[in-house]
């Protein structure tokens, strides 16, 4: 049996994880897609999540389609999940690498964001997350895992402070899960590990 890495840490009510391994396996409410904008299907994360859920989610992408068009960079959808034990995904596009001065960690850290208040809005208390952007879309690994950390860790502790929510990033393979431990070793609100002692002691 294969010795998966974890790591997970308590932010007010919620709990944020990383895992290694596959996302199309998770059983929360809600696995991440990193889509395109066409919304029909592509290789990487995406490619794995229509394969193993079935053609349903297609079918569901393609009434998006019809309705809204293509889906922007930085924005989200949701589907049901077929054939898979979540129940929803959650289809976001992630920027294009383009060098770093074309708003990619705005439209990053959006992906985030927006997959996470749309799950919510669906009644998802638990949603998986992949490494948006770090395989086709070329975004440097080291650059997106601390806006994918801060982006989630930010929300977990100002914007959804009293929901008790399970969040994952389910990262692929040791490499992209090392740079987001590295990301969760890095940011400033876990090292100081004060957010949710301070808002007891303000008696929140
Ligand atoms: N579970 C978790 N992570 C995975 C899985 C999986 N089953 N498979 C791949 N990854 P990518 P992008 C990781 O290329 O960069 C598609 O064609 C992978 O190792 O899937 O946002 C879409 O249709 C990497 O760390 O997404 C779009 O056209 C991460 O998922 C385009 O690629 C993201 O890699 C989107 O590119």
């Amino acid at each position: 049996m294969i010795d998966m890495e974890k790591m997970e840490k308590k932010v007010n009510q919620s709990v944020f994880s990383l895992v290694e391994g596959d996302i199309t396996q998770e059983t929360t409410d809600a696995i991440v897609n990193a889509a395109n904008s066409g919304l029909m299907g592509g290789g990487g994360v995406d490619g794995a999540i229509h394969r193993a859920g079935g053609p349903e989610i297609l079918e569901e992408c393609k009434k998006i389609r019809a309705k809204i068009g293509q889906l922007p960079a930085g924005q989200a959808v949701i589907t049901t999940a077929g054939n898979m034990k979540a129940r929803f995904v959650i289809h976001t596009v992630g920027p294009i690498w383009h060098g770093g001065d074309k708003n990619e960690p705005e439209i990053l850290a959006s992906c985030y964001l927006e997959s996470l208040k749309i799950a919510i809005a669906n009644g998802c208390r638990s949603i998986s997350f992949p490494s948006i952007s770090t395989g086709a879309y070329g975004y440097p690994l080291n650059l997106a895992a601390p806006v994918a950390v801060n982006a989630i860790m930010n929300s977990l502790i100002e914007t959804y402070c009293y929901i008790p929510l399970v969040i994952r990033f389910v990262l692929f393979n040791s490499s992209v899960f090392d740079a987001y431990a590295e990301a969760v070793r890095s940011n400033a609100a876990i090292q100081a590990g004060k957010v949710s002692d301070k808002h007891q002691r303000q008696g929140y």
